[in-house]
């Protein structure tokens, strides 16, 4: 890829490390001499590094690893990078601070769109969605039968939210209207009695006992250090048989192999995941398995949140040159 620097050098320069969409393209080329990776794949260390020493600002995403590092090495131009994304777990804040670099992230822009996914795998889980297309597809459909691809009924049985933000929100009040769900969630911190009554949630101390008693679990936590492979063998082990996880939160929070034999020998239900450990790998054991519904990280994959979320990223850049704090700083 070839790192233009800029031709205007009264505007600051932005790389913008994958294809964004047109009108948040439009309004980034009106005040800053923009480049866009041409390729739209994953830019190389190296590229990074070159782009780090000739921009004044980076738009990366989660597909742009910007370690201690690469942010700490010599001669970098770089004064923020303004990521296209609400988690920042690819980029080592510690080392940004050092380096006087500001980061920003996009928590708003996503939170109806990764919602609806939670709604959407939730019920592929719980109805087999993906196991019963894969029968019609493959010719395998014999007709109706009464006990054929039975899954299980949402309505009334508990959401259990690990991690309780925004997005875990959003899914409560969505999944309790739409779907009768009840709502439970263990967090770092716990809400306001206001936001428990508004959506009758029940607040567990302790993850195992939210583990133990609900039907659906949903994870909704950063990823990072903290919260890797919070779900493990021995969490697995606290889910009723007939549970159904859901993550679309960071694949780093769940012990992939561990999932795949709980999976395997019917220890719980089934999956609905969005994120993967070693993305875009994803575990040969996990694709054996009928019981898992697996999804391309398609969170935020809709044409309103990635404008959304361009936008946000956008305003975050403009209050950094105008001088003021951005909004949604982060380091
Ligand atoms: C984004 C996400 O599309 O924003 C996030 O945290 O997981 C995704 O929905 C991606 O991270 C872009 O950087």
């Amino acid at each position: 890829m070839i790192l233009a620097s800029s031709k205007d050098m009264s505007r600051p320069s932005l790389l913008i490390t994958r294809r964004l969409p047109a009108a948040v393209l439009e309004r980034l080329r009106a005040s800053y001499e923009v480049t866009v990776n041409p390729d739209d794949r994953p830019l190389s260390r190296d590229t990074l590094l070159s782009a780090l020493r000739t921009y004044d600002a980076l738009s990366p995403t989660i597909t742009d690893k910007l370690d201690a590092s690469l942010l700490l090495s010599e001669g970098l131009k770089v004064r923020i990078l303004a990521n296209f994304g609400a988690g920042f777990e690819h980029i080592d804040l510690a080392a940004a601070k050092s380096a006087n670099v500001v980061v920003t992230n996009t928590p708003d822009a996503l939170t109806d769109a990764t919602a609806e996914l939670t709604i959407l795998l939730i019920l592929m889980a719980s109805r087999r969605a993906g196991e019963g297309e894969r029968v019609l597809r493959n010719g395998k459909w014999t007709g109706w039968a009464p006990t054929q691809l039975l899954g299980m009924d949402v309505k009334g049985k508990t959401l259990g939210l690990v991690g309780f933000g925004r997005i875990a929100k959003e899914a409560a009040r969505r999944a309790r209207a739409a779907l009768g769900m009840r709502i439970a969630y263990h967090s770092r911190s716990r809400a306001s009695t206001e936001e428990e009554s508004a959506l009758e949630a029940e607040h567990h101390t302790t993850l195992d006992s939210l583990l133990a008693a609900s039907d659906v679990v949903s994870l909704h936590c950063p990823g990072g250090a903290a919260t890797r492979h919070l779900i493990n063998s021995q969490t697995l082990a606290q889910m009723k048989s007939t549970a159904i996880l859901i993550n679309t939160a960071r694949g780093s929070v769940v012990d992939e192999d561990a999932l795949a034999m709980a999976l395997a020998q019917r220890q719980i239900a089934a999956a609905g995941l969005d994120v993967y450990e070693r993305e875009p790998a994803v575990s040969a054991a996990l694709q054996e398995l009928e019981n898992a519904v697996l999804l391309p990280h398609l969170g935020s994959a809709t044409l309103e949140a990635r404008t959304a979320m361009g936008m946000q990223m956008a305003d975050n850049l403009d209050h950094f040159f105008a001088g003021r704090t951005p909004p949604n700083r982060v380091a």
